[in-house]
């Protein structure tokens, strides 16, 4: 290497002109639902999943086509063969329902055109497919005016354009700047956004690799891998949403989560020993600030020996959790991959004796140091690692645990590479390869192993699983947290294109350590930091072993009562983010979106890094500057209500709002209607006996709707049908309102007796309302906003307008 490429930090412009390309088709083969091609020195498929959905692998020198996908690729049945396929001088064509491939001959060359005829993607004319050694590559040309998104956890600007990314998980402490890359995660999955004609592209390939997004200007995008198959899945849209939901028929969709792990976590680095947890405990509780899980860093484990537990610190952990839930509270516990090497220790004899660990070809098995000091990773490539893996679960939920947090899962070791060498083999169940192929799975598999042995061994419960690394498709098994951030206000702005971009690639559940983990925190930042996390997925408060203390009442009475206002509304709007996740279980379409997910026409929000939308009607704006008491933000098309004022505001235009530290400026579409529940210390702790249905009107002749989901938040029998779903519907006319409720599934024995009905933004005195054609006496209206309370049993409201 010499110094310059030493400089780029392995980043170094790999020549396109150093490939070899496709040369000219020489034959091809049409079977079932595949188009065989074949090359000089090469072939290629090209499989139809679905008439939007097809994949591309390529084999090149003595390589056949390998079908094979990594463990993100979910078993899925998804194939199509209902193409017409054409042949021209120069071109071969199939037709979808939805697209028209054409395929060059001579010098290959793929173009898609959408059913209108209208070019949305194309391989670059000069290079399109290639091969260096053991790497492989493709190059798509691309507009100036196209936006990047999805690349799941990377830093910078919403539209990723403009830079290279690598893929290779990475433990990186040193501080998360703009151009900083690669972190933990790695999720080879782009979009290419057109307002019209989205597309994606999942590439899926685990060895190191690279995302080049016109870094130098130049007229195409690139992706390349160090090893492994060029095995592309081409996601055709047209809308954004529809990209992201179809890539999760690829990888999968996050399963409903249990509904306590929505609400607040307290996290350090680390609560010890057993009295300091029963003291926090009671301080929550003491002082009514809601919280739902304690999480437990690496001093409670006996000289961080995972599985293990410090005597000296936690005389009696079972007592201790049993305490905490009685009091709402659950536990989650860090785990660490490494397990010291000490002949004494249970774990790693059994590793030892049954083969368990990660070791070279010669049969040495890797060491490296971690927290405990020499260590031995398991290899969870193999079976029956993962069983052993997915049993010791059972430990800890025997003691009370209802959640791992899986960190240092890159791996991360304390070497120059900050990783296991590349060199080490991994079994794979036959199928063995070095760690530059695994390396990238490594903590997806951890987490695969975690999830399954918490599911067995909590007995219908939901279980709760935290990463720090993966790969596409971690949402199947684990919510996501950024790793190591700062107590910067730079982070809470970095978060919100990161955390955005994680949703888009799959992740729905990912959050960032509110407060900032390196470093001290402050009263203001961490007062502006729980505002906006109360708002994003996953929402944790977590520090460093040597920062100042940063629980919620750290700084004084004054953030206190702020801090504790902002968990609470957390709580008012977890039926809806319950309701978000279900929808997300189900459609691949996260609850933290883009404005430019709902507004797909409008310019202002391509590019939209600093607000987001929670579902498709709540507008966050949070302030991330210090000592600001206004906020500049964007609203879209349409009518906007301000949730704190309840003023109504035109979009299309930036404003200038009052955003006083109290303060985080939220706003609401009009026309929607917003389910919001009474204050909860834990999830759980009572009946939730009355709803708010918060109607926002927009103008006459509205139309709005909601449906909501809603079941026991925790076990599993939603799968036998225990569930329900009620659709809400008005309609506003210029003398009426009416709204219907649709019991559509009632499965589930409901905890709502009551729906208080709010109707905001009405300006016309209500005369008489009847519910169920009965005429309601008790009602109250001022301000623009009418209130009334009706039992849930009901079906239909007419109020009748002057
Ligand atoms: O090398 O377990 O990102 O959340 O508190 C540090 C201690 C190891 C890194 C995680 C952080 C956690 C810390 N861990």
């Amino acid at each position: 290497m010499d110094n310059s490429e030493a400089l780029l930090q392995g980043k170094s412009r790999d020549n396109s002109s150093d490939y070899h390309k496709l040369s000219g088709i020489l034959n091809y083969e049409i079977k079932n639902n595949e188009i065989r091609l074949n090359f000089k020195h090469a072939s290629l498929a090209i499989r139809f999943l679905t008439a939007d959905i097809f994949r591309v692998i390529m084999a090149h020198s003595d390589q056949k086509i390998n079908y094979k996908s990594t463990e993100a690729v979910i078993e899925h049945n998804l194939t199509y063969d209902d193409f017409i396929f054409n042949e021209k001088d120069s071109e071969l064509i199939i037709k979808t329902d939805n697209l028209v491939l054409k395929l060059k001959k001579e010098n290959f060359l793929l173009e898609v055109f959408n059913k209108q005829g209208k070019l949305i993607h194309k391989d670059h004319n000069e290079y399109a497919l290639g091969w260096k050694k053991q790497k492989v590559r493709a190059w798509k040309s691309f507009e100036q005016s196209q936006r990047f998104y999805g690349l799941g956890e990377k830093t910078g600007w919403l539209d990723k354009k403009g830079r290279i990314y690598e893929m290779w998980n990475h433990d990186t402490f040193l501080p998360h700047v703009s151009d900083t890359d690669p972190l933990y995660q790695s999720i080879p999955f782009l979009i290419a956004f057109n307002p019209k004609n989205s597309y994606g592209i999942y590439f899926d390939n685990s060895y190191k690799s690279f995302f080049d997004l016109g870094s130098e200007g130049q007229d195409y995008f690139s992706f390349w891998a160090e090893g492994g198959e060029l095995d592309y899945y081409f996601i055709n849209g047209p809308s954004l949403k529809e990209v992201v939901s179809k890539y999760s028929q690829i990888t999968g969709t996050m399963p409903l989560p249990p509904k306590w792990s929505l609400g607040y976590h307290q996290s350090r680095y680390s609560y010890y020993p057993q009295a300091e947890v029963e003291q926090l405990l009671k301080t929550f509780r003491d002082k009514e600030i809601p919280c739902d899980a304690f999480h437990f860093d690496i001093h409670y484990m006996d000289q961080y020996k995972i599985y293990t537990w410090d005597e000296d610190r936690f005389p009696d952990p079972e007592a201790m959790f049993s305490k905490m839930e009685e009091n709402g509270v659950k536990a989650v516990t860090i785990i660490d991959p490494g397990v010291k090497k000490d002949p004494e220790y249970k774990l790693y004899q059994q590793g030892m004796e049954n083969d368990y660990f990660c070791k070279y070809l010669d049969g040495k098995v890797f060491i490296d140091k971690v927290w405990p000091g020499n260590c031995a990773f398991p290899d969870f490539t193999q079976s029956k690692v993962r069983d052993w893996w997915a049993g010791l679960q059972k430990d800890y939920t025997d003691l009370g645990v209802k959640g791992i947090w899986n960190d240092m899962n890159e791996p991360a070791a304390f070497n120059k590479s900050d990783t296991m060498d590349v060199e080490v083999m991994h079994q794979n169940d036959g199928d063995s390869g070095t760690h530059r192929r695994f390396h990238n799975l490594y903590g997806f598999l951890e987490n695969k192993a975690t999830f399954e042995g918490l599911k067995e061994s909590l007995d219908n419960e939901r279980p709760f699983v935290l990463t720090r690394a993966g790969f596409a498709g971690i949402q199947r098994y684990s919510a996501v947290w950024t790793g190591d951030n700062r107590s910067f206000w730079d982070h809470i702005k970095l978060a919100m294109p990161m955390l955005m971009n994680m949703g888009l690639s799959g992740i729905t559940f990912c959050g960032t350590d509110v407060g900032g983990f390196t470093g001290n925190s402050n009263g203001e930042l961490l007062t502006r930091w729980t505002q906006m996390g109360a708002f994003v997925p996953f929402f944790r408060n977590h520090c460093e072993v040597r920062a100042v203390s940063q629980e919620p009442w750290s700084f004084g009475e004054k953030f206190e009562k702020i801090i504790k206002k902002y968990i609470e509304l957390r709580y008012k709007f977890i039926t809806h983010i319950y309701n978000l996740f279900y929808q997300a279980s189900k459609t691949g379409i996260p609850l933290m979106r883009p404005l430019i997910m709902e507004f797909p026409a409008d310019r202002q929000c391509q590019n939209l890094s600093d607000q987001f939308m929670v579902g498709d009607s709540v507008l966050v704006a949070p302030v991330y500057q210090p000592d600001k008491d206004k906020r500049m933000l964007y609203l879209p098309e349409g009518k906007w209500i301000d949730f704190w004022t309840k003023e109504v505001y035109q979009g299309e235009e930036h404003l200038i709002v009052d955003a006083p530290l109290e303060k985080m400026p939220i706003f609401i579409k009009a026309g929607s209607i917003i389910p919001l529940n009474d204050k909860l210390n834990y999830i759980g702790e009572k009946e939730i006996e009355c709803l708010e249905l918060n109607v926002f009107l927009n103008e006459e002749n509205n139309l709005g709707s909601y449906e909501l989901y809603d079941d026991d938040g925790l076990s599993y029998n939603y799968e036998n049908g225990v569930y329900n779903i009620t659709e809400f519907k008005y309609q506003y006319t210029d003398n009426q309102i009416i709204f219907n409720i649709d019991r559509k599934e009632k499965n589930y024995q409901q905890e709502f007796k009551d729906y208080k009905m709010i109707f905001n933004n009405l300006n016309k005195d209500p005369l008489n309302i009847y519910v169920d054609g009965n005429q309601l006496s008790e009602f109250n209206y001022s301000d623009n906003r009418l209130e009334f309370k009706v039992p849930v049993v009901i079906n239909k409201i007419t109020i009748e307008l002057s």
